[in-house]
């Protein structure tokens, strides 16, 4: 078997990272540092979740395990570490998490005159991990908008997502990746275990224009507006000139479904329903990053009627409709739901 380290051609995520810096000519390696302690507190994480299946022996969240510590919700722990490795980077003023109902603020030495602010969904799709199916972290980069040197606050986070500096995902799957871009195409790294690195795997990841996977939950159909119903119909009719009928591909783990989908082709959707008017994903730590990436592997991200990326947040928590993926079939959706809404 041939591992990473058998050979020297590897690139490691951070080597990539500090290359691509000068991407941005005047970059002092604020950005590069935050990336790298990103990629650590992945690694953290992932040691976590690989151990999960042992829960049921060593205990329960709420318990105390047999080192007599606590156990705690991979979520939270997810959520802490993340926290954690962001605050010793210095480099960062305030998060704002999927897990957390208000922002956390850095604003003591260093981090106050930080000038990034990090937004995190620490560990999307844990409801999936008692029956071992990946879960993800996803993350993205704003500059401050408040003076660096002053308190931090909502304003900084109240940005739509055109201004995103950068935005990732880790996925922790059959092995674990971190996907991520600062608006200079889309990048993938591979984690080695034999040396403990995130290695390029999938440089300048690109998207088909027009794929054969539609992502949903079918099971919320009846609750659907009438563009996605129609859409949903056009996927399953037979005609090979196009492809169709396409194939049906829902983990209901939207890292996990949107990576499939951005490789192979295809369109995740999230809806709005009646019961859930917005819909179920948030614009800040789900939304915004995923169509960043989207967008930059040539693909595309609406809420059914405009682009994610434009949508100007109103609320830390705030829920969008999402339809994502390949550009034609995204457009698809859209033009149906502009005539059946
Ligand atoms: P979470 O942030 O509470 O984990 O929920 C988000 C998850 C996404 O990963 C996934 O796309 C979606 O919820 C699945 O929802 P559903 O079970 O309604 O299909
Ligand atoms: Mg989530």
């Amino acid at each position: 078997m041939t591992t990473a380290t058998d050979s020297y051609n590897i690139t490691t995520l951070n080597e990539f990272v500090i290359r691509r810096q000068a991407d941005f000519p005047y970059a002092k390696g604020e950005l590069s540092r935050l990336l790298h302690h990103v990629g650590v507190a992945a690694k953290v994480v992932n040691k976590k979740i690989n151990k999960a299946g042992l829960v049921d022996i060593l205990g329960r969240a709420g318990d105390v395990n047999v080192q007599g510590e606590d156990v705690q919700k991979l979520d939270l722990f997810a959520n802490h570490h993340f926290i954690a490795a962001l605050r010793a980077t210095s480099e960062c003023c305030a998060i704002a998490s999927e897990e957390d109902q208000e922002i956390t603020l850095f604003d003591d030495g260093l981090s106050r005159d930080a000038k990034y602010v990090f937004c995190m969904d620490p560990l999307d799709g844990s409801s999936n991990l008692d029956v071992n199916v990946s879960v993800g972290t996803i993350f993205s980069i704003y500059r401050r908008v408040t003076e660096r040197g002053e308190h931090p606050d909502l304003s900084d986070f109240m940005q739509p997502g055109t201004e995103q500096v950068a935005a990732g995902y880790v996925i922790y799957g059959s092995s674990t990746m971190l996907v991520y871009t600062t608006g200079k195409g889309v990048h993938g790294f591979t984690l080695d275990p034999t040396i403990g690195e995130f290695c390029l795997s999938n440089p300048n990841i690109m998207t088909p224009q027009q794929g054969t996977i539609y992502s949903i939950n079918e099971g919320n159909y009846a609750h659907f507006p009438q563009g996605v119903k129609k859409y949903l119909k056009y996927c399953q009719v037979v005609d090979p000139d196009t492809h169709r009928p396409y194939t049906s591909r829902y983990i209901g783990s939207l890292v996990s479904d949107f990576h499939r989908n951005l490789l192979k082709g295809g369109v995740f959707m999230y809806p709005s329903t009646r019961k859930a008017p917005s819909g179920k994903l948030r614009l800040l730590y789900e939304c915004n990053p995923i169509a960043f990436i989207a967008e930059q592997a040539g693909g595309k991200a609406s809420d059914g009627v405009g682009r994610i990326l434009e949508i100007q947040p109103k609320d830390l928590h705030q829920r969008v409709p999402f339809y994502v993926g390949s550009r034609a079939m995204v457009e698809d959706v859209e033009a149906m739901l502009a005539e059946h809404p």
